[in-house]
């Protein structure tokens, strides 16, 4: 594993270190918003307080803090190169190529190196219909057994959220809202559906991560709901949902395919407007994940 200088001298000193995924980069946004978005959010962390870790496969080698040529390299890579979750983790390193890590793989990658707290945007969940395909994102589980907190903006309802939350009831994952009672759904700040556990700061929610760790538990999940003025109209997403599950359907689309082609073709469907409300929401997120970052390692002091 290859360690940044930045984020190796920030976790020997014990500074707060906040863990980026790839895959946002190379599959859940287009070039050239993808790098624009994943350089904003690093400085957005780093004038938060705490030193950013963005974390990808290259070459084979696993990356714990990239340099600026490195995202602006995978950024324009964007597909071609490799989604890697946990499954795909050994092939793409004895493969010895590129790979855009998921929320699990960099769960894995952030927890090997010592980084306790993830932003993202959102993290793969049950996804509807799953009576028939058995498509459960392994960032389930690994939210389960790995002792990272992920701090997200919910799940998108291209997934089943009830099922969702009920399967993180099943793997044991504390899931906290950040400052109301409704679990968000990426897009809009309201899902509908209860959250199993609140909390009002960020203080609150390194104290849970904190307890978590003590007790030799598994991960933890912080739902950020979008800021208001940045919530996408959520009929007209769901229309381009509905649309693109129906083509995903009938293209034969499956496995980890599924999620990019959801997300870009509601991207189109509504003419950029959820990319928008996704790149918002991130930079929101890494404010929260920044802050819970900076809790956490003081508690560690
Ligand atoms: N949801 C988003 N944007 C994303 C993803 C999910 O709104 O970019 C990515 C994340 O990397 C997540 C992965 O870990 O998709 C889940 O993929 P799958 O559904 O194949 O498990
Ligand atoms: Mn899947």
């Amino acid at each position: 594993m290859q360690m940044s200088r930045e984020v190796a001298q920030a976790l020997a000193s014990n500074k707060p270190v906040v863990a980026l995924e790839s895959t946002i980069l190379c599959h859940g946004m287009p070039y050239p918003s993808n790098v624009r978005t994943a350089l904003e959010v690093e400085e957005i962390i780093r004038s938060a307080g705490a030193v950013p870790a963005t974390i990808a496969i290259i070459g084979g080698i696993p990356h714990v803090g990239l340099t600026r040529k490195e995202i602006e390299m995978l950024g324009r890579e964007g597909h071609k190169v490799k989604k890697v979750s946990r499954r795909d983790l050994a092939y793409v390193v004895a493969s010895r190529v590129h790979g855009a890590t998921t929320v699990s793989a960099t769960m894995i990658l952030a927890h090997a190196a010592g980084v306790r707290v993830f932003v993202t945007g959102g993290i793969g969940g049950v996804h509807r219909g799953v009576e028939s395909t058995w498509d459960v994102s392994t960032d389930l589980r690994e939210l389960g057994r790995t002792p990272v907190c992920v701090v997200c903006a919910g799940v998108k309802s291209i997934l089943d959220i009830p099922k969702t939350l009920e399967y993180l009831e099943t793997e044991g994952v504390p899931v906290m809202t950040y400052g109301q009672k409704d679990f968000p759904s990426f897009f809009t700040a309201s899902s509908g559906v209860r959250s199993p556990m609140t909390v009002g700061s960020a203080e609150q929610a390194a104290a849970v991560v904190g307890a978590q760790a003590d007790l030799g538990l598994g991960g933890t999940l912080v739902a950020v709901p979008i800021p208001r003025e940045h919530q996408a109209d959520a009929a007209e997403v769901e229309g381009a949902i509905s649309a693109c599950l129906e083509r995903a359907r009938a293209e034969g689309v499956t496995g980890n395919a599924i999620t990019p082609f959801i997300l870009q073709g509601v991207k189109d469907l509504t003419k950029g407007k959820s990319l928008e409300a996704n790149i918002s929401l991130v930079k929101n997120n890494a404010l929260v994940g920044a802050e819970i970052a900076r809790h956490v390692s003081r508690a560690e002091v």
